[in-house]
């Protein structure tokens, strides 16, 4: 892998593509090192391949409601939750498709939805990836969107606290890809935009050396993705993904934490009180004293939780911590 230095910014190397990699050569080559991979086979089973594309799902779903991000032609919608403005736009699928083939500066971009739970049959085109960790709680988030939507650089993780590993699928269009390694962070000039996300300031489309100087020295991976590539992103990864046309794409996630996959499977549960009551009391405090920031961050995170989901959560814990918060919640 050759690194190359563009002008006076960062270097860049290109992400390995791979196929024909088995679950233990991708567990032991990259998910237990925390390295990026392309898999270049990894849909070949999913009929969503070949089958969704905007033509088929306006024709299909056309009349399903959908709530759209606002953007700016070429601005991460990121920089606006920064700025305070998340804007969001109720529509119809079909509409927004529309919008795309007419537009050539459509600002919508239907982003990290959950779409899919209101059309249910649609999970039976994206079976479980085959490199999904078997048990782990599995997340999936949909994408579709026009060229040019920016997702600015930025690691997922729920209260700084969840960090989730992603195995993300492209399904129709290109996205330029770029990610930065967890060792990189103190280069990307962290912000806190919301609890389910860390995001840079930095602006990969117009750097500013004076404001942030330190990216210069980043090293970058990149890639391009097209339909049935999968792209591993690694814990804690820093990413930023630019549509290079209308693309549709689907995020499958999982926690390596155990603790967090028991808080996923809860979330996820046809019924989480009786989830809740049936794994009563298992998280002890060694469990949680291991996330960055130890117990005060846990309780932190959990102080951000919906209410009601807070209280489930708390069921999960030893009788101990369930005590200490009580008294830190009051
Ligand atoms: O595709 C995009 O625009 C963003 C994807 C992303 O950030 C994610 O999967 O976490």
């Amino acid at each position: 892998m050759s690194d190359e230095r563009r002008g006076d910014g960062p270097t860049f190397s290109s992400i390995v593509r791979r196929s024909g990699l088995s679950r233990e050569e991708f567990d032991r080559e990259y998910r237990e090192p925390n390295l990026p991979v392309v898999m270049t086979d990894a849909l070949t089973d999913w009929p969503a391949l070949g089958k969704w594309t905007l033509p088929w799902f306006e024709q299909q779903h056309g009349n399903q409601p959908v709530t759209v991000d606002v953007s700016v032609a070429g601005e991460s919608y990121f920089d606006r939750l920064h700025r305070g403005e998340n804007l969001s736009r109720e529509t119809t699928l079909g509409e927004l498709i529309r919008e795309i083939r007419n537009e050539p500066a459509c600002q919508y971009y239907l982003a990290e939805s959950a779409f899919l739970d209101s059309v249910p049959e649609l999970f039976a085109d994206i079976p479980t990836p085959r490199y999904h960790p078997p048990g782990r709680a599995l997340t999936r988030r949909f994408w579709l969107g026009p060229a040019n939507t920016v997702s600015g650089f930025h690691q997922d993780s729920a209260g700084q606290l969840a960090p989730t590993c992603i195995l993300f699928a492209q399904i129709y269009g290109r996205k330029r890809v770029v990610l930065a390694s967890p060792d990189q962070s103190h280069l990307m000039y962290p912000a806190r935009a919301s609890r389910v996300a860390a995001s840079s300031l930095v602006d990969l489309d117009a750097l500013d050396d004076e404001r942030f100087p330190l990216f210069r020295e980043a090293r970058l991976e990149e890639t391009i993705v097209g339909p049935g590539d999968m792209l591993f992103i690694p814990e804690r990864y820093w990413h930023y993904l630019r549509s290079l046309e209308p693309s549709i794409s689907l995020s499958n996630d999982w926690n390596e934490s155990e603790v967090l996959d028991l808080i996923a499977h809860l979330v996820n549960a046809d019924d989480p009180v009786a989830f809740a009551r049936e794994h009563a009391g298992i998280v002890r405090r060694a469990d949680i004293e291991v996330f960055p920031g130890g117990l005060q961050a846990a309780i932190d995170a959990l102080r951000e939780l919906p209410q009601d989901l807070q209280e489930l959560v708390t069921v999960l814990v030893e009788p101990e911590l369930h005590a200490l918060l009580a008294a830190e919640g009051s």
